[in-house]
């Protein structure tokens, strides 16, 4: 077992009200949101465990309604992203893909170079109220490489999947600072430049 931690920061971003806090509460404190307990702007912690990983996830709850300049120190302090839409609303779906083209230009990334991102279709429970079919949701995901989940917070159901396919997402791609990784280079002899 390793006894490192390691620290995650997962942001959270879409249109307003598509249940990003929700998402986040759930996933975190096992509550579901209802009118009467709106949340915005917060920071939740949970610690999973991947292989032999303690990951302490920080999580950010973000708003649309906030200031640019906080926005993108969001993007840019971000591990990986949680993009969430709402299958109820065709405009939380377009809004997502700006939201993901956001990324990449404050990142100053281009499209081929990998950020950790998991697309997610929330409210999949209303499916009376449904504006976006799963082909698009799907298609979307696949045509931009990221991986896409379609959940609820009411039964919670995939929730907790999100995370970890999200977190094993950022590990494969994260260069870790560790003493393993450090004596590692150092026996083949290479150094930074
Ligand atoms: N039916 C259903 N309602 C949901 C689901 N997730 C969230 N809601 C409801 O949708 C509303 C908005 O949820 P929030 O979690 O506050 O959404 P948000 O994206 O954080 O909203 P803002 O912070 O205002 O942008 C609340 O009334 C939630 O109870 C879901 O999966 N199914
Ligand atoms: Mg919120």
């Amino acid at each position: 077992m390793n006894s490192q931690v390691f620290s995650l920061k997962i942001i959270i971003m879409g249109f307003s009200g598509v249940g990003k806090s929700s998402v986040a509460l759930n996933y975190t404190h096992n509550i579901i949101l209802t009118e009467f307990n709106q949340a915005h702007g917060d920071e939740f912690k949970k610690t999973i465990q991947i292989n032999d990983h303690t990951i302490l996830l920080e999580i950010y709850d973000t708003s649309e309604d906030e200031f640019v300049a906080l926005r993108n120190q969001y993007i840019k302090q971000g591990d990986g992203f949680v993009l969430i839409y709402s299958i109820t609303s065709k405009e939380s779906f377009e809004v997502l893909q700006q939201i993901y083209e956001d990324i990449y230009q404050v990142r100053k990334k281009e499209y081929n170079e990998h950020i950790p991102i998991i697309i997610v279709c929330n409210k999949n429970d209303l499916e009376d109220d449904r504006q976006v079919t799963k082909e698009e949701g799907i298609n979307y995901a696949d045509s931009i490489n990221c991986p896409f989940i379609e959940c609820n917070t009411k039964t919670r159901e995939d929730i907790n999947r999100i995370f970890e396919v999200l977190t094993i997402d950022v590990l494969e791609h994260k260069e870790f600072i560790t003493e393993e990784n450090e004596a590692r280079k150092k026996q083949k002899g290479c150094c930074a430049v």
